[in-house]
């Protein structure tokens, strides 16, 4: 199949699940053709039946704002006829699958039929989503979609309660490539902790809704218990905010921020747990890739996060903002190297679960069904 992706090429979770996903579907021999405004971050160099098309604004002087939708819709109304794509997958509904309504109808009108799939990921309904002023739009366009995916089944929930649609909505979850375990790497580790220090783990864009104070807070409160070493990975809107509380609760020294990192399993291999205590989360990728790496994880109970990480088994759920909690699963994980060691097995078989050669199958199923 030929099969055109549009997607936000940054660091965020929708742009990572997009170009994984192109990546995957051009090693199984399908064209991929990305469409974006700059080369997605996980895509890397030249790959085998993949092309990047780069959508690009004049920054005519009458335009306050650019008119990126419709530059967009017209890239892809150019590369769905010049490369023959027979479907159109736009990932994160804002403006993406306006835009690609607007390419439909615009080839519809030339003789060209090419249904469009919309992946929900998450902001796009749940923060970005119920600002009435989108809402007319994202409606429109759920309803218009040749078909609707979301990410978890609490993200499906969610777009039935904020959008008056009935549209069907297939769950398709977030996926991972599973590899066999590797040790970890001691030279690297011990660049961040000494060997008796776990490492705690956090990835993300540093948004508020992340709450990565909390990730702090916990922190510290468990290295009052057990002297332990904090990576930060990504960066973002809150970044100044952590870097004072850093210095308020005097964790400095014991805290590093790594930036933002393309490939996570590098520093996520190095972690004895992971966190993750956001206020929303569609689905929260950053704890499967930890999982996969046979991380625990330490996280809220909102959103999808619980129909991935399960409570007991392959880590803790805790009411969103309950630092004490968090600290004291923590702390309970972290005593015993038996209990550890179990969660780590746990966390790692329950990400199999979400093996990309899995999951991936169902997107090409969806494809076949809009094709036939
Ligand atoms: O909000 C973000 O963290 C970025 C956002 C995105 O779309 O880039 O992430 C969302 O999509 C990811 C991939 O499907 C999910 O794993 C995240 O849970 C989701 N984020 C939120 O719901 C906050």
């Amino acid at each position: 199949m030929n099969i055109g992706i549009v997607l936000y090429p940054t660091y965020g979770g929708s742009g990572v699940v997009a170009t994984e996903l192109g990546k995957y579907l051009a090693k199984k021999g399908h064209e991929i053709h990305f469409i974006t405004y700059s080369q997605p971050v996980r895509l890397g160099s030249f790959r085998e039946n993949i092309t990047y098309h780069e959508v690009t604004v004049s920054d005519y002087p009458l335009f306050d704002y650019e008119p990126y939708e419709t530059v967009l819709a017209s890239k892809m109304v150019d590369v769905a006829k010049h490369e023959q794509l027979d479907i159109l997958h736009v990932h994160y509904a804002i403006p993406h699958a306006s835009a690609a309504f607007m390419a439909r109808e615009i080839l519809k009108s030339q003789g060209i039929t090419i249904p469009f799939v919309t992946t929900l990921h998450g902001t796009d309904i749940t923060l970005v989503g119920k600002d009435p002023s989108f809402e007319p739009v994202i409606t429109f366009c759920l309803n218009q979609s040749d078909a609707v995916t979301a990410v978890s089944e609490s993200l499906k929930k969610d777009t039935y309660e904020h959008f008056s649609t009935d549209r069907e909505i297939q769950v398709i979850p977030n996926f991972i490539p599973i590899e066999p375990l590797k040790p970890v790497d001691l030279s690297v580790r011990r660049r961040f902790a000494l060997d008796e220090e776990p490492i705690f783990c956090h990835v993300s864009n540093f948004r508020k809704v992340k709450r990565v104070q909390d990730v702090l807070k916990v922190f510290g409160k468990v290295n009052e218990e057990v002297k332990s070493q904090l990576i930060l990975a990504g960066d973002g809107p809150e970044r100044y905010t952590l870097e004072q509380l850093c210095r308020e609760l005097d964790l400095c020294d014991r805290v590093t921020f790594i930036g933002k990192v393309r490939d996570t399993q590098h520093v996520l291999e190095l972690a004895d747990l992971f966190m993750l205590p956001s206020e929303t989360e569609s689905f929260g990728l950053a704890a499967l890739e930890a999982m996969a790496l046979g991380v625990p994880v330490i996280s809220s109970n909102t959103g999808g996060i619980p129909e991935v990480n399960i409570h007991g088994e392959t880590g803790f759920l805790s009411d969103v903002g309950d630092i004490d909690d968090m600290a004291k699963n923590a702390l309970f994980l972290l005593m015993d190297k038996e209990i550890h060691a179990k969660f780590k097995a746990n966390a790692y078989k329950r990400a199999q679960e979400f093996d990309i050669e899995r999951v991936v199958c169902e997107y090409e199923r969806l494809y076949e069904r809009l094709l036939k």
